[in-house]
């Protein structure tokens, strides 16, 4: 067994997914591109792409015939947003590989190698695996796209047909935003040379469940999924891409508490270099991802308000307003997008009311 850090190369046979956690990158699309297996990109692993990537990653780990038949991961980067995959890497049953680039070393089963770089032997694929995987996959895929206008129904001579279509038109437009339309907002107004930042809360993990592959740079602090420090991260991220004379827009999605939490990191000093920024803040009044835990459901409502959702009734506008930032508030799709791929080039907040 080589010691952490040296290379690995990996023999064909053993049925293999690749898992891709925080800070894993395209390396980890490549790793399963070179030996034919599905691979499982968390949303924040900038890996979330190719033709190998799996939908609904969740359900197929708990099946019998894909997620149990697993002989062998090999795990990029820090994965945190599924209990689904800790459960696999905890597994005794299986060849757990993981490619650490610092941080602490990754060992759920007492029995996971470490390494510093792996390669895939030659050799053919196993069709039949990865074919059964992305089969599974197809049915997984969230359709989050907006209905198609109904152009007959528009066009209809018939008075009460017109109208429904008009009314279905009109309901579409004025739908009001949840967690999966944001998300999906704002996955699709990112490009390759843009990038994105996520905070640590319930919109993660819904990006994490609904979105489909796009090659795009993802960052999130996934250590000890703080929400400290959330806006400071991607300023920083900002300015290093501007630094190097990157193009596009830096975007980080966070919830309304993360938001709060690092308000201070709004402030721009008079002689620093202006990020290109959106900071996008889904608010739900509070932090509803406790809404989840076991105890909400045996606690007194208002102990659990007070202790876990901290509801607070904050102004966004006047925060952004005294950090100098401009500011929009947005209820619809139609209104979300246009923000989204209308960035005016400097500091821009744009908030979301989301319900509890
Ligand atoms: C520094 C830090 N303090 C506390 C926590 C515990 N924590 C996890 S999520 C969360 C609430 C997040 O609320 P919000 O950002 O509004 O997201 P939501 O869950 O409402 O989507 C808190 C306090 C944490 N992760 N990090
Ligand atoms: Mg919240």
């Amino acid at each position: 067994m080589p010691p952490t850090g040296e290379p690995l190369v990996l023999e064909r046979g053993p049925r293999t997914v690749v898992v891709a956690g925080a800070d894993a990158g395209p390396d980890a699309e490549e790793l399963a591109h070179a030996g034919g297996w599905p691979l499982i990109a968390e949303i924040v692993s900038g890996a979330r792409f190719g033709r190998q990537l799996v939908h609904g990653y969740r359900r197929l780990l708990a099946r019998d015939d894909l997620g149990r038949r697993i002989e062998r991961v090999v795990v990029l980067g820090h994965p945190t947003l599924s209990r689904e995959v800790t459960a696999l890497l905890s597994r005794t049953d299986v060849e757990v590989v993981a490619r650490r680039r610092g941080g602490e070393a990754l060992d759920l089963n007492h029995r996971t190698r470490g390494v510093g770089a792996v390669s895939v032997a030659p050799g053919a694929p196993d069709r039949d695996w990865l074919g059964a995987w992305l089969q599974a996959s197809t049915a997984e895929v969230v359709d989050l796209s907006e209905k198609a206008p109904d152009p007959e129904g528009l066009a209809s001579t018939d008075f009460a047909a017109r109208r429904e279509a008009v009314k279905a038109e009109l309901d579409a437009v004025r739908r009001p935003l949840d967690r999966e339309l944001l998300v999906d907002a704002v996955w699709r107004a990112t490009w390759p040379h843009d990038r994105l930042v996520f905070g640590s809360s319930r919109l993660v993990r819904v990006a994490d469940q609904v979105l489909g592959g796009k090659k795009v740079p993802v960052h999130a602090n996934r250590g000890l999924a703080g929400i400290d420090g959330t806006i400071a991260t991607a300023t920083g991220i900002a300015l290093a891409s501007q630094a190097a004379g990157a193009p596009g827009v830096t975007r980080v999605l966070l919830g309304d508490l993360a938001f709060l939490h690092d308000v201070g990191a709004l402030l721009l000093p008079p002689d620093e270099t202006e990020p290109r920024l959106q900071v996008i803040v889904g608010n739900d009044g509070g932090g509803t991802i406790f809404d989840s835990l076991e105890v909400a459901s045996s606690a007194r409502a208002t102990d659990l308000d007070r202790a876990f959702y901290t509801p607070h009734t904050v102004r966004l506008e006047h925060l952004a307003l005294a950090y100098g930032w401009e500011y929009q508030r947005v209820s619809t799709r139609t209104a979300l997008d246009q923000a989204l791929t209308s960035p005016r080039g400097g500091r821009q907040i744009i908030e979301v009311p989301l319900s509890r």
